[in-house]
């Protein structure tokens, strides 16, 4: 128990407190002087926790460097050495699972509940499913080369967790990082430097760069071996032309228009409940997020009346306390944006209740059309768009109509209606009876506009390693 709001966040105060609130960049393994620094908000009060460094051109160059030093001594350890070493960063992470969870909170507006039990829990399942493949890197990928030194930039919605999906491959597989968290939600990856001291990353191995969109391009831009991008679709594309040309590896995980099929035969209330997960978790800021409702014309009334009453009893309010299901969103900015595309709408709008401040409640829109902004753009927000299909055949052909294809939810009794269904859905999984389902051991990443590469899984190592790797795959190592 981690007692009540707003006690529970004391330790996250007093480890700001120590660092004065104020930071510089991690790089070679020290904590460097902050420089310029820019203020980063709780956007459920609006105070300012801490100070942290814009990342300059040449911070971004010393970072790069100090990487390269390191990556070879790193890929030439024995694969127990990396094992040890990120198994003591998974324990670290559960170790300090408190501190970690509020300081997501107080940063990025989640709830607590989620930031505990999903955030840093799932950080940290991360890392002790990847010491697993560091330490069997030689009997299941002999001969791979890491790439190097890889650039990595993540975005606001879950900090530590994308961090832990992109540092842990990278080191269990050989490779040097530089990672640059978003600029609204740098708190935990600057916390994640004492882990890796107290774990024993050896210096340069890790570096973390603090900043905005201007020292991500540097990021981009520097003499990296690959780069690992989350974030939005437009920023992709920018990356993609960026680092044409220049042969180093690239993986984007954009955005997402999730839809979320419901048949007559299904379980509704199971699909009503799989709903408050697929679109209010993390308040809708999620990239595999369930924003497109697509419900069989036979049960779409009921279906909207039990589902408007369940949005009811959802309970928004201060992140830290327990009994919250929905927290502020990350930032005004984010709110002012879901706010206009609501504006835009000619579907009904059902709201549930919220209160003032950075706060929206869940929001369900019904009485669309395909084409409606809603159902095509990306919200990033708490609100869910409807409309109806009347046989499977309409059901796949709109759950197809997006420029996007990251993730998608069936809901039907008749398994085989199911998984007809799931392959015939352009997306890089597709969840039957069930939503959000992610594990370190599952390949997670998007088709079309959603991006490409995976991560987790087998596949999320190979991101990881130079393709010509796979030819060494025939010629098992000797021991
Ligand atoms: O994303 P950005 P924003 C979507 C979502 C959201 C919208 C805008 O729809 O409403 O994007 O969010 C860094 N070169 N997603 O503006 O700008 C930036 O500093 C290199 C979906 O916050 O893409 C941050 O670290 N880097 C998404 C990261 O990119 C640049 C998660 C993401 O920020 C850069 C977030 C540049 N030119 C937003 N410009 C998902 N797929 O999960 C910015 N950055």
């Amino acid at each position: 128990d981690w007692g009540p709001a707003p006690e529970n966040r004391a330790e996250a105060d007093a480890w700001l407190d120590a660092h004065a609130r104020t930071f510089g960049h991690f790089i070679g393994g020290k904590r460097w002087k902050p420089g310029e620094t820019f203020a980063t908000v709780n956007p459920a009060t609006g105070e300012a926790l801490a100070q942290v460094t814009q990342g300059t051109e040449d911070d971004v160059t010393a970072a790069v460097k100090a990487a390269r030093k390191a990556q070879k001594a790193w890929a030439a350890a024995s694969d127990h050495d990396r094992a040890r070493v990120l198994y003591a960063i998974a324990r670290g992470l559960q170790k300090h699972a408190r501190l970690f969870a509020v300081l997501e909170v107080l940063d990025t507006g989640k709830p607590i509940r989620e930031a505990r039990d999903i955030d840093v829990a799932l950080a940290a399942r991360h890392f002790y499913h990847h010491a697993g493949h560091a330490a069997l890197r030689g009997e299941t990928l002999p001969g791979a080369a890491p790439w190097g030194v890889c650039g990595q930039i993540v975005p606001w919605n879950f900090p530590l967790l994308m961090l832990s999906w992109k540092v842990a491959p990278a080191l269990a597989m050989g490779n040097a990082v530089v990672l640059k968290p978003a600029e609204w939600t740098p708190l935990t990856a600057l916390a994640f430097a004492d882990i890796c001291q107290q774990a024993g990353v050896p210096p340069g191995v890790v570096n973390i760069v603090t900043g905005d969109g201007a020292t991500g391009a540097a990021l981009a831009a520097a003499e990296i071996d690959k780069l690992a991008f989350t974030g939005s679709t437009e920023v992709g594309r920018v990356l993609r032309r960026e680092t044409a040309g220049r042969g180093i590896g690239l993986t984007l995980e954009l955005g997402g228009k999730s839809p979320y099929i419901v048949f007559e035969d299904a379980d509704i209330d199971g699909a009503v409940e799989g709903l408050v997960d697929a679109i209010w978790f993390n308040g809708g800021q999620v990239c595999c997020a369930g924003s497109r409702l697509l419900v069989q014309e036979g049960i779409a009334e009921d279906f909207q009346r039990r589902l408007i009453a369940r949005m009811a009893k959802i309970r928004v309010g201060d992140p830290l306390d327990k009994a919250v299901d929905m927290g502020a969103l990350v930032h005004a900015e984010q709110k002012a944006r879901v706010e206009a595309m609501l504006a835009q709408t000619s579907g009904t709008v059902h709201r549930g209740v919220a209160p003032e401040g950075c706060y929206l409640p869940p929001i369900l829109v019904s009485d669309l059309h395909s084409a409606d902004p809603l159902m095509q753009e990306e919200v990033f927000g708490p609100v869910l768009a409807m409309t109806t299909f009347r046989t499977p055949a309409e059901a796949v052909q709109l759950a197809n109509d997006t420029t996007y294809g990251l993730a998608a939810s069936v809901w039907s009794q008749d398994i085989d209606m199911a998984l007809d269904t799931a392959p015939r859905i352009d997306a890089g999984v597709v969840w039957v009876n069930g939503t959000n389902m992610l594990d370190a051991a599952a390949p997670f990443g998007g088709m079309k506009e959603s991006g490409f590469g995976r991560e987790g899984g087998i596949a999320g190592l190979h991101a990881y390693l130079r393709p010509e790797a796979g030819a060494a795959l025939a010629e098992p190592k000797r021991y």
